[in-house]
């Protein structure tokens, strides 16, 4: 089976471009703000955004990729601000193995450098015209709908699923979508691939963002370099516990949410992963984000044959076995 990492191997030196990109995007003359700004890019991060931005940029024409690596570096900036903004939100202590920037820096300074990297993107996105500023500004619309919705979600066991892919879908899923639309926009790109790509990145987002959900129960925590449990510690509702809730009669829906309540223990997190398990709610959330995946490799069904359109294909299966590989 094929990881993540075996599936970046050729895609190295672009991720180094990238990271060249984003270290000169976010150069000031203001010491303490280029340093935690480089802290948070220097962490790393799988580069997903970027490269998705990249390869749907070579799929729609025959230019070189270095004219999109702005627009890819611009996506990693926004998706990397959301991320201090949502570890400061959650108190997060670690973040892509490290600590995060509000535990080094403080609140204050992080939601400063947040700002400052968000500002950094559009500037490079700028570069590319009105439409595709306008792609990268409704996708982070998105983020923060979809951060809202779930903020005003948390804790409601009567929460449905439709909802929870609302959420989902404004989180990760328009954000991958915005990344291949952008690049197809700037590639001059005809109506066909632009929708393929974009449909792709879709429900490749999808198939990712439930995925990691059901990671957050069932993987291992050193290998995700990051806590798991903590989408139930913050009282975030996701599929897995939707379907628990779901499959639990009036009695065990009242047991569960006094374990909810009980607060952190591991013996807690265990008895809710073993229930999880039982009720079929990890089997089931696992289906979802397969058909999601099916749904993405079918969008490319007929954008003919070429390495990236493999590579891609490729992904949309790495993302789901990722529960293998990561629990
Ligand atoms: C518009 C800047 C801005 C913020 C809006 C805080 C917030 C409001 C939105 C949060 C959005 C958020 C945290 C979405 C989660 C997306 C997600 C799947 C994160 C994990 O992505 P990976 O696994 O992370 O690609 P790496 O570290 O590999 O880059």
């Amino acid at each position: 089976m094929r990881d993540f990492l075996d599936w970046s191997i050729s895609l190295h030196g672009k991720v180094d471009e990238v990271n060249e990109r984003l270290l000169l995007a976010i150069h000031t003359d203001q010491e303490e703000l280029y340093r935690m700004s480089k802290y948070t890019i220097e962490a790393g991060g799988k580069r997903f955004r970027p490269l998705l931005t990249i390869l749907a940029y070579e799929i729609s024409c025959e230019e070189p990729y270095s004219n999109i690596l702005d627009l890819a570096a611009g996506y990693e900036l926004i998706h990397t601000a959301s991320l201090i903004h949502d570890d400061i939100i959650d108190n997060a202590a670690t973040r892509r193995g490290r600590p995060t920037l509000n535990n080094v820096d403080g609140v204050a300074n992080a939601i400063v450098v947040g700002d400052y990297l968000f500002a950094k993107a559009y500037e490079l996105g700028s570069r590319y015209g009105t439409v595709v500023s306008k792609i990268m500004a409704d996708a982070s619309s998105r983020l923060a709908e979809g951060q809202t919705l779930e903020a005003f979600s948390l804790g409601n066991l009567d929460l449905g699923e439709e909802t929870y892919l609302e959420i989902i879908s404004n989180k990760t899923a328009r954000f991958f979508e915005a990344c291949a639309m952008g690049a197809t926009v700037a590639a001059g790109a005809g109506t066909a691939i632009s929708n393929a790509l974009s449909n792709f990145a879709y429900n490749l987002g999808m198939a990712f963002q439930v995925t990691d959900d059901i990671l957050d129960i069932v993987g291992d925590s050193r290998k995700l370099g990051k806590p798991t449990f903590t989408d139930i510690r913050h009282s975030a509702i996701t599929l897995p516990l939707i379907h628990t809730l779901r499959k639990t009669d009036t009695k065990g829906r009242q047991e569960l949410k006094r374990k909810l309540m009980e607060g952190e223990s591991e013996e807690v997190d265990m008895n809710l992963k073993n229930l999880m398990v039982e009720t079929g709610a990890i089997d089931y959330s696992f289906s979802v984000a397969k058909r999601y995946s099916q749904l993405a490799l079918e969008s490319l069904k007929d954008s003919g044959k070429s390495p990236d359109l493999n590579l891609l294909m490729e992904l949309a299966m790495i993302v789901i076995e990722r529960i293998e590989e990561l629990s």
